[in-house]
Formats: structure tokens, C-alpha cells, sequence
């Protein structure tokens, strides 16, 4: 059975010292190049947010709006945010520690200014594909396991899509870090997925590759 890892959006912005730091965001990074190096997954698949500097997820980009307002950006529930992973800064370039000399594959979300892009499969009204699932289903790829940035957000909708994409789908608890907006988030994150039918493991387990 072909496996993939997928590392969500360990870019400079999400981690210490950048635009939405994620707190301890970059303690993800030794464990995801340990998984890296084990040679166990078929497929290594980074996702990127990359976003135009109109992106309307920032909170810059509307009038009398603070960094975490939650407004309805075309119908759907939107956080806003600091400018962020925008496209061609150094915010949006993957941390230098990580480890992503082996072959592996990138894509990208977040491009289109008017909806956001949690997951690393579609955008946030579920219109638009990345491409990431026919990728893995062109590759015969059936297990999946996330990693990355951040629990409460692209981690959670990247591990949920992959679900309804039919694959089997972990969370590797310790190579994943949360924003938690509110100090729970994560937690009730890690809820959602299990729901789902995500299940989650640690790195230190026998990850039955
Ligand atoms: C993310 C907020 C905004 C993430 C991306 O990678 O979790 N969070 N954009
Ligand atoms: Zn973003």
C-alpha cells in the first residue's frame, strides 16, 4: 500500500519570529525531518500558503477590521488575519531547517484573493481543487499522514478533506503545532478529526507504514 506525508505550511510566517507565529511552531521541524529520514513514505508533499498581498484574509485589507475579527467573506466564516505566506516574500518560503532535499512535491493554496484555503485539497468553499488528490490517487497512494502547521486550521482541514478523499488518514500528534487563537483549539481540533475518522498516532509509534 503506497503512503504519503504530507507537511502543511512549515513556512518562516507560521514560525518563531514571523507574521502569525505559531507558539513552539518550530519544535515540528526535527520531528518531520526524523519522519523524512526514514525513507518509510512513498510520496513527501509540502503545502504552501501562498497568497496574493490583496489576499482578503488579511485583516489589512478591510476597513475598520482588527487581526482575528471573524467576518463573512462571501457567504462563508472568515478569521482575519495579520498579513501572512505572502507570495514571493521570505514569510512564505519554507523554514531552512526543514529538511526537503529528498524528492518532493509542492502545492500551493491560499492564491485566489476571495477565499481562503485551509486545506491542502481545496479551497475553503470546497470549488477549487489544488490538485493534491488526484496527485495521490494518480500515485495509488491510500494512506496519508499530516504534519505541520497548524493543528487548528490548515492541519485540520487538510486532514479532514483527506478523509472525505477516501484515504486512510493520521495526524502525527507531535509534529504538529496549533495557533489556538483560544488556549483550547487545538484540543477541540484534534476532537474534530477524530470524528472524522482521522486517527492520530506519535511520531514514536510503529506508524504500520
Ligand atoms: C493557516 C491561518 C491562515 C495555517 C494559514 O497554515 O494553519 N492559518 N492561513
Ligand atoms: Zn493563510
Amino acid at each position: 500500500m503506497k503512503t504519503a506525508l504530507i507537511i502543511v505550511d512549515v513556512q518562516n510566517d507560521f514560525c518563531e519570529g514571523g507574521a502569525l507565529e505559531v507558539k513552539n511552531g518550530n519544535e515540528v521541524i526535527v520531528v518531520i525531518n526524523e519522519l523524512i529520514k526514514t525513507n518509510k513514505f512513498d510520496e513527501i508533499i509540502a503545502t504552501q500558503d501562498w497568497h496574493p498581498k490583496n489576499h482578503k484574509s488579511f485583516a489589512s485589507n478591510h476597513k475598520n477590521k482588527n487581526v482575528y475579527d471573524v467576518i463573512k467573506l462571501n457567504g462563508i466564516t472568515q478569521v482575519l488575519w495579520p498579513d501572512h505566506c505572502v507570495q514571493r516574500k521570505k514569510g512564505s518560503r519554507f523554514h531552512k531547517d526543514l529538511n526537503l532535499d529528498k524528492k518532493f512535491k509542492v502545492f500551493k493554496k491560499g492564491t485566489n484573493p476571495e477565499i481562503d484555503s485551509y486545506s491542502g485539497f481545496y479551497d475553503n468553499d470546497h470549488k477549487s481543487s489544488t490538485g493534491l488528490s488526484e496527485y495521490l490517487k494518480k500515485k495509488k497512494v491510500e494512506k496519508v499522514y499530516i504534519t505541520g502547521l497548524a493543528t487548528d486550521y490548515c492541519v485540520k482541514f487538510t486532514a479532514i478533506d483527506s478523509i472525505k478523499e477516501g484515504f486512510s488518514t493520521f495526524v502525527i500528534k507531535d509534529a504538529v503545532k496549533g495557533v489556538n487563537i483560544n488556549k483550547r483549539d487545538s484540543q477541540i481540533a484534534f476532537a474534530d478529526m477524530k470524528i472524522a475518522g482521522v486517527r492520530l498516532l506519535t511520531s514514536k509509534q510503529n506508524l504500520n507504514i
